[in-house]
């Protein structure tokens, strides 16, 4: 059986993938005519968040297809309709990086609050004169209302990592997570009232038609002036023309960035402003959770096409 690497898979997942069937990877970067040409008679396409995934690309691979498994938890870049309708599955790795993005997000936090990247470059640059007393001031974590916007695998382990940091955690999600709420001595809210009482606001939802540009002009006017925002899900859940704006005249005194509306495209307004920390998608770039993405990843593929329940199936 074939199996289509779209882009390239983390030795972890392609050894096992390899071991077992006939795999082709496109290499980086992503070459969309390679994976036209390659699609033809595959019976599982590897890929990730820069790997549209539609019905056309399903039908040109034709009868043999029977998985889509998306190295990553979010799968905004698969048409799960489309997988739906021709009978096929799709999978992606939650879990395995929940920790490494929940880290992330409160290093975020964390660089942004205390200005550690503007500092940085202030130090390097000679430009500090010496010591003041009133000089860079930042926000501390403790005693801080931290706002999880997605209270999720991810969204929750930001909570449990911030524990340490006496923060108050409130939350805004679509389902009620009272087990969850209880566990970790979060409020639930809904989305206007998070962002009005957060002095952090971090986002932990799926980029869908209902999340994209949820935090927009009129959300980010609800912020809390002084208010930091972290966003490490997807970059399509702000607009970026509204959070530059927020950032300049407020009400947001930062923003820590993992994720951008159109990577790999640096937004040159963000990266214009001191008060914003701008990292290129790291969420869950560790080795560790890397190899654990690439084997659950393969793990699901092997699942399928040994006919199979997949580990992790998103259809
Ligand atoms: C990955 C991610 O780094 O899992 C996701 O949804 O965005 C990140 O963990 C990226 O997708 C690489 O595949």
């Amino acid at each position: 059986m074939k199996v289509i690497i779209a882009r390239t898979l983390p030795a972890a997942g392609l050894d096992k993938l390899k071991a077992r069937f006939d795999v082709a990877c496109g290499g980086l970067p992503l070459d969309q005519g390679w994976l036209l040409r390659h699609a033809r008679g595959a019976s599982a396409i590897v890929a990730d968040p820069t790997v549209p995934i539609g019905g056309d690309l399903l039908d040109l691979a034709g009868d043999s297809l029977r998985v889509v498994s998306n190295f990553a938890v979010g799968f905004d870049n698969i048409d799960v309709d489309a997988v739906r309708e021709r009978g096929l599955r799709a999978t992606n790795t939650p879990d395995v990086l929940t920790n490494a993005t929940a880290e992330l997000a409160v290093a975020l936090m964390l660089a942004a609050g205390r200005r550690i990247v503007e500092t940085d470059q202030i130090f390097r640059r000679g430009d500090w004169a010496g010591w003041e007393p009133e000089q860079f001031l930042g926000h501390e974590l403790a005693g801080a209302t931290v706002g999880l916007v997605g209270f999720g695998r991810i969204g929750q382990r930001v909570a449990e990592l911030l524990s340490g940091f006496r923060a108050r955690i409130v939350f805004a999600d679509a389902h009620p997570m009272d087990e969850a709420a209880a566990r970790h001595g979060a409020q639930r809210m809904d989305l206007a009232e998070l962002l009005a009482a957060s002095d952090y606001v971090s986002l932990h939802v799926n980029l869908t038609p209902q999340t994209r540009h949820m935090i927009d002009a009129a959300a980010l006017a609800r912020c809390k002036p002084g208010a930091i925002l972290v966003n490490t899900c997807r970059g399509g859940v702000v607009d970026t023309a509204a959070l530059v704006h927020a950032l300049r005249d407020g009400p947001l005194a930062g923003a820590g960035l993992d994720v951008y509306e159109h990577e790999p495209a640096v937004p040159q307004d963000l990266a214009a402003l001191p008060n914003t920390v701008l990292v290129p998608h790291i969420g869950s770039a560790t080795r560790t959770t890397r190899d654990a993405m690439a084997e659950l990843c393969a793990d699901n593929v092997i699942a399928v096409l040994d006919g199979g329940e997949p580990l992790t199936p998103v259809v």
